[in-house]
């Protein structure tokens, strides 16, 4: 089976070349390989340039513009060709050695969501605030969704691919999250969590996420719980035809 690992990346000159090497050597479940689509959203910061040197060995997509998370994954989404797509930040919070815990499940037939919970597994550093949000977050969406997880807002999200492109999604920044937790559930999937471990980064390190984006995450869930299921379609964003990429 083909693993598409979707990065999204803005602004990540510092930490990125770590990153990549951990992702390249992180093993996998067996008999699987690996597909890297990184998804530079308008870097200038120096990322543009620094991922010259890996496209011979990763797909690269470079947005003009910087349109956000949830956008950069919905264009990776479309360049990758895995059976099973994971989403990995491009920043050392995440711990690639937890792929074969979050990728078993899906390998196996045994799921068709996986979440990294960061509440199952270890938590290093998150801010009291932060901590609460995601509490918040989890409490909804399990009330809303019928749900029973502790952790919603993981990056660390796993699906088989044919799930999530039947997803319409719409996301631009981080409510990516919501959106898809809220579609995953609506379709019917159950969402199967595993603990992986987590290290926060603040803000001086890079963190791009921001107390509003805890509010549009709440919006979101309560949006797509009461709004009509759309079709997966062409996607209309304008950002995509303004892209550059080495791949079709
Ligand atoms: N492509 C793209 N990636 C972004 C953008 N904002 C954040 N990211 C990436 O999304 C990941 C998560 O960002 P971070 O600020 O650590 O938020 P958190 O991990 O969700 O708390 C990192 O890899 C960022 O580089 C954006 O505007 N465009
Ligand atoms: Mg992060």
């Amino acid at each position: 089976m083909k693993i598409s690992i979707i990065i999204p990346v803005y602004n990540e000159v510092n930490v990125l070349p770590m990153v990549l090497d951990r992702v390249m050597k992180a093993a996998l479940p067996e008999g699987c390989s690996k597909e890297i689509v990184i998804v530079d959203d308008g870097s200038t910061d120096g990322t543009s340039e620094l991922l010259q040197r890996y496209k011979e060995l990763v797909v690269v997509h470079h947005s003009v513009e910087n349109f956000g998370k949830g956008a950069a994954i919905r264009i990776g989404i479309r360049k990758a060709t895995g059976d099973i797509t994971l989403i990995q930040d491009g920043d050392l919070e995440y711990d690639p050695n937890d792929y074969i815990k979050v990728l078993q499940p899906l390998v196996d037939g045994k799921a068709t969501v996986v979440y990294g919970s960061r509440f199952l597994g270890s938590l290093q550093g998150m801010k009291f605030a932060n901590w609460l949000a995601n509490k918040i977050l989890t409490l909804t969406a399990n009330l809303l969704y019928q749900a029973n997880l502790t952790d919603e807002a993981t990056a660390y999200k796993a699906f088989r691919s044919d799930v999530l492109r039947a997803m319409r999604l719409r996301c631009l920044r981080f409510e990516f999250c919501p959106e898809v937790t809220a579609k995953a559930r609506r379709l019917g999937h159950a969402i199967h969590e595993v603990p992986i471990k987590y290290n926060a980064r603040g803000i001086l390190e890079g963190k791009k996420i921001r107390w509003q984006d805890g509010f549009h995450a709440m919006w979101t869930l309560l949006k797509y719980r009461f709004t009509p299921l759309e079709q997966p379609g062409p996607e209309s964003a304008a950002h995509v035809a303004q892209g550059t990429s080495n791949s079709a």
